[in-house]
Order: C-alpha cells, then structure tokens, then sequence
C-alpha cells in the first residue's frame, strides 16, 4: 500500500468532519466551504499556481522502464521503484486495469508483466503465472494494440513484418491532402511522426529472456482490423490493402532499393520536425507518448545519450516523475502529462466563486503566474487558422507549440475574478485586459466550421485517419467537443460577447449535441454529468432562459439520475454501455458538476434537488476539508485512457459549494 498522495501540511486524514446533517443545507454549505477553501488555499504554489497529480494507468511506468531498458539508461533503483508500484497495483485476478476499480486490460496487463520481468520477477512466482494465465486466455501478446506489439518488436519479442506501416513519407504530404499529419489530432501527430522513423528503421534490442509464455501461438488475427471486434468497413479494408501494398514497397523498393535515398530524405525531414517541437523543458507535446517514442526516434538515428536534445528529454522526465516512500521501499511512477494551468485557473474560478475578494493575494499571484505562462508564439494549430495571431494558454508548464481552447476558455473565466492592483510590474491590471482581449480573439478564431470547438486546432474533424490500421487505441482527432464547446461559450459571453455571432453558432451547435435524454456526452471528463455540468451554465451565461425546454429537460436529466444518498456518480462504463449513462458512485467531483448544472438552472426543483447534493458533500468531506475520489472522473480517451485530477475531488466541490451560498444565501 501506498500513502495517500494529497495532505495538506499540518492536517492529518481523518474521519469525516462533523457534519449536522438536520442543519439547514446553507448553514451545512458554508462549513463544508470554510473547510475546503482553506484547504485549497493552503495546496497554493508559492509561485502562484496549483497542480494535483494526474494519475493514469501502470503503462506509463511499464513504458518508462522499457524506454530506458532500450536506450541502455535503466538503473537498479529506478527499476525497484516502479516495480514496486506496478506490483501495488496488480489486482487480485493478477490483471491491471486502466482505472480504479475498472477490469483487467490486455495490453496494459502484458506492458506491466514484461516490465516486472525486466525488474528480475520469476515468470513462476504466482503473481506473474496468473497475469500470463489471464493475457493467453485473452489472446495472448498477439490481441494487444498497437503500441504495444511496437514495444515488443523495439525487443525482438514481436515482428516488424507483422505491424502496420506508417512511411515517414507521410510528412510530406501537403495539409489539404487526406491524412497529413495535420489532419491528425496534435496528440496523434506527434506520437506518429516519431513512430515513422522507428518503424522504418526496425530496431531490435533483444531482451535478455523470451515471453513465449504470453503467446497464444496464433497468426496475428488484430492486424488491419480498425478496432478490436469492429467490423472492418470498406475504407478499412481499403487501408488493409494499402498496408500489404506499403510492407511491399518497404521490402523491395526501400530496402536497398531506388527508393532508399527518398526515404533516408524523409526521415530527415521527420527527425527535424521533431526537433523543432522539443520544448524548453525536455518534453513534447507536455504528454508521455511523443516523449518516449521522439527519444527513441531521434536516438536511433544517431543522437546519442550525451546530445542535448535526448540529455533534455531524459531530464524533463525526472519532472514527471513522482517519487514516496511505501512500507516496501520507495516507488516512482510517471505522470502521462502534467495539468498546472489547467488547476489553477480551475482553483481561481473555484476560489472566486467561493467568495475571495478579487484582490485578495491568492488569486492576485495566480493571476501573474497565468499572464507569464500566455502563449504568444507559434504552433500547429495555425495550419489551419493561419491569419490568426498567437494566444492563448496551455495544459502544462511548458507546452508552447499546442495552446487549447479548454484552457484558454478557463483562465479567460479565471482572470475575470481578479483585479491585480494597478501599476505593479509585471502583472498590472493592462496585462489581464490585454492577454483577455488576445484570448477571445484566439477562441473566436479556432472556431470550427460547424460552429463547435475542438480543443487543439480547429476543423481537425477526418473521419479517415480513425480507419487506419495503426489506429487501434485512442481518438486519433479531435472534433469539436460540447465540453469543450461550452467552457468556450461560457468564456466569451463572460467577455461580453453573448451577442456574438460566435457564441450564436456555439449555443446553436450545443442545442444540436443534446441527447435524447436531455444530457450532453462529457469528451474529457466522464462522462454525461460533466457535458451537462459544462453545457448548462454556458446556455444560461448565453441567455437561454431557465424555463426554456432545453434546460428544463436537462434538470429532469439530473434529478432522475440523483443517487438515494442525495450525490452524483457515473461509472466509466458509460462510455461503452448506455445503460451506465449517469449511473455510478457518488463522487465529490461529478456530485459537484451536477450542482454547476442545477444552480445554474435555479428553478425550484433544481434547487430542491442540490440540496441533497450539498448534504452529500458535507457529510463526506475529510476532516482536512478535502474529499476522498479513488474513482478515475477524467477522460483522455472515451473508452482507452482515463484519469484521475486528484485536485477534481476538491476545486469543483469549492465551486459547487460557493455558488451554491451564494444562490441560497441570496435569496433569504
Ligand atoms: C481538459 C483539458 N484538455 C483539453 C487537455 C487534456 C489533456 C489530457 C492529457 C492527455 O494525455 C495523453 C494524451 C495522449 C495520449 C495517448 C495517445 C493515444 C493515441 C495516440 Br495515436 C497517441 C497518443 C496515450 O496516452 C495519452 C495521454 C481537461
């Protein structure tokens, strides 16, 4: 077992704090929110900024140890500690699973077992029998995706011939003929441009022992289906046959062959894309998979450990790293991607909403963290938006080329709750007007032309790329969302452009995204609580009245889908099974976008109904003001990647709670 990440200094865990549940819901609101205020504030940066830990899955640290296994770079102590964690996280089937509480995973589960095997662990010992028990009555190594089957052929233990070809060739294709790397997803491009290079060159560094134990023996059935168990439909089956014809053209045409000096071309072009991507702090993308398959790539080609370009990369994922103690010994396992902007702008609006005053010097060195993190160079997003000028802000620290709307969206609502005082450099109240201007400028530019908003670039909406047979796990692009649409609606009627012709289109493209059943699908958080939490306040912010039926069948949504002890929770299977839509465990995080939902509503029923959910949040809230959420409430991909924002558990309830006194105490 491990500690628990998250306590503030000076206040242990401890029983629920005391709450009455016969006070009035007002009277319950405004303790659980002194206690969580103080809390939050007391998790404050002294630069300014906040950051939770964003937990994923064992693959991470499964990769980490096979990066470094491959580049010759792993130590005895970096192995010890992620086994040991990788090892804390083995459920009791002997399977890994890619969130709390979710079934075992097959890729994941083969990723960790060869990762333990690289830790010394005894394919005999009975946790290691069991999971190769479990990954060969699943199909063995050769069911797993993609990358996967990538990792094991870097290792001898997969071959080369029997994985899909992605030709580095690719990068020159021009952005308006079909799948250029621009009509990727940014996540997507940067992961594949590497993966051009690796899969061209075929490395092998065998491992010191085989993994015959997790082969089933069988031809590799997955190969050029699009999904495991879709249907391969006709463009499929199309690019199944561009496949055969491209493992020929490597064979006889590239392979010493008239076509060897092109290829040595492109990869050239390939490495120097990459290379101009690295950011300031190592990393790319600010996200796990470009990373790791970048320093492979480039180290392939001849960049060795001492260059600084792979010495940088190396570095920055130190950063990434988290480090404790456990009864057994340190652990360390690897954050996917770091979320500094995007919690603090959410502490800010939380704060704000719980009632700090504008210039109370939280939210002031919040405020000049953000302004100093603007984004005001270039990036990918302007091969579609070219005449647009640079703005914006970033997910990570240092993630200058890729900006997004989610966050941008969220520190524009977060600059509006604070007045810096006026003429202390850097930060003076010009710069919040400033870089707010720029922003909406940015947000009304990377609309799409359906009206929605995506959240890297704009218009990255091909239904092409998806039907690959390398695209076998996560979304591959990156159409517009309604969350994301929302955040941006909501931010710009916050500007003042309610009126706009922008926010006209969004709130059109939203009222067009609503489900049957009155709710909104949650692309980056989980799932339909967090579209309708998201959607709701942005439709009132725009000025759709409370009454109107869209919003009253929302509520209606929401109220039938409170659970008996008065929170909401929706489990991850909705995202595969209907059924789950808005079922699940009450949690903090998804009990307060419930509540976002319905205070915004404000009707009669909405507010009876937050009642219960405010009672649920004061009754389970820690003594140290904070709340427990060992479920994952965050999506990186519908049904593949989910996260756990271990600050979710506590800015969102803040907010909850503060518009919640603010509605009730209002209205007394
Ligand atoms: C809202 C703010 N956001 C809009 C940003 C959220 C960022 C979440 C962190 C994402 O981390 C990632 C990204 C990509 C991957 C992949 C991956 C999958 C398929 C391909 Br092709 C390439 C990469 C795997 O893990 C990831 C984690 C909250």
């Amino acid at each position: 077992m491990v500690t628990q990440h998250v306590a503030a200094p000076g206040r242990g865990a401890g029983p629920a704090r005391q709450a009455d549940p016969d006070a009035p819901a007002l009277d319950q609101a405004i303790q659980a929110l002194d206690g969580a205020v103080a809390h939050l504030l007391g998790l404050q940066q002294p630069e300014g900024w906040w950051q939770g830990e964003l937990e994923t899955n064992v693959t991470m640290d499964a990769e980490d140890l096979m990066l470094r296994e491959f580049l010759g770079v792993r130590t005895a102590e970096q192995t010890d500690a992620a086994a040991r964690w990788i090892r804390s996280c083995q459920r009791a089937d002997g399977t890994w699973a890619n969130f709390h509480g979710g079934d075992g995973d097959l890729s994941t589960t083969a990723e960790a077992y060869v990762a333990l095997r690289l830790a010394g662990d005894s394919p005999d010992a009975p946790h290691m029998a069991e999971a190769a028990q479990w990954i060969r009555d699943r199909g063995g190594i050769e069911a797993t995706r993609v990358f996967t089957r990538i990792w094991l052929a870097l290792f001898g233990e997969w071959s080369w011939d029997d994985l899909p070809v992605m030709p580095p060739e690719l990068i020159w294709l021009p952005s308006w003929f079909p799948l250029n790397v621009y009509d990727w997803a940014c996540w997507a491009r940067q992961t594949i441009v590497p993966l051009t290079i690796v899969c061209s060159v075929r490395p092998v560094r065998p491992l010191p022992f085989g993994i015959s134990e997790l082969r089933c023996g069988s031809a590799s059935d997955r190969q050029g289906l699009p999904r495991a168990g879709g249907k391969p439909d006709g463009w499929a089956r199309a690019f199944g046959g561009l496949d055969k014809a491209l493992h020929g053209y490597e064979r006889y045409l590239v392979k010493n062959g008239p076509a060897a000096a092109l290829r040595r071309a492109a990869i050239r072009r390939c490495a120097d894309w990459i290379i101009a991507r690295q950011e300031r702090d190592g990393c790319w993308g600010g996200i796990q998979p470009p990373w790791v398959y970048s320093l492979i790539a480039l180290h392939l080609l001849g960049y060795g450990l001492d260059h600084p370009v792979i010495e940088r990369g190396l570095a920055g994922l130190d950063g990434f790293t988290v480090r404790e103690d456990s009864p057994d010994g340190p652990v360390r396992r690897l954050e996917a991607c770091q979320s500094p902007v995007w919690d603090t702008a959410l502490s800010v609006v939380a704060l704000g909403d719980a009632g700090l005053p504008a210039d109370h010097p939280a939210l002031a060195s919040a405020a000049r963290w953000l302004l100093a993190e603007e984004i005001r160079g270039p990036g990918d997003w302007q091969v579609r938006r070219p005449g647009l000028p640079p703005a914006g802000w970033a997910f990570e620290f240092d993630n200058d080329g890729y900006p997004d709307v989610d966050d941008t969206a969220e520190v524009l609502l977060a600059l509006r709750r604070v007045a810096l005082p006026a003429g202390s450099l850097p930060g003076t109240s010009g710069h919040v007007a400033g870089a707010s201007v720029r922003a909406v400028q940015w947000l009304v530019g990377m609309q799409s032309a359906d009206g929605g908003w995506g959240a890297f670039d704009a218009d990255n909406s091909s239904q092409l790329v998806a039907k690959l047979p390398f695209c076998d796990f996560g979304a591959v692009t990156d159409p517009p969302s309604a969350d994301v649409t929302a955040h941006t609606v909501e931010a710009l009627c916050g500007a003042g452009l309610a009126g706009s012709k922008a926010v006209r289109r969004g709130v059109v493209w939203l009222l067009r995204a609503q489900e049957a059943d009155g709710s909104w699908f949650g692309r980056w958080g989980a799932n339909y609580v967090y579209g309708t939490g998201a959607v709701v306040p942005a439709l009132i912010a725009a000025g759709v009245q409370p009454g109107k039926p869209t919003i009253r069948r929302a509520v209606d949504w929401l109220i039938s889908h409170q659970n008996a002890d008065g929170g909401w929770g929706e489990d991850l299977r909705s995202y595969d099974d209907p059924g789950w839509s808005g079922r699940g465990e009450s949690t903090a995080s998804q009990t307060a976008w419930a509540l976002l939902a319905l205070l915004a509503a404000g009707s009669e029923d909405a507010m009876r109904s937050a009642e219960g959910g405010v009672a649920w949040l004061a009754a389970t809230q820690r003594a140290d003001g904070t709340w427990d959420e060992p479920q994952f409430t965050g999506t990186g991909f519908p049904g593949d990647f989910y996260i756990n924002y271990h600050l979710y558990r506590l800015v969102f309830p803040v907010s909850a709670l503060g518009r919640f006194c603010a509605v009730a105490g209002g209205a007394r």
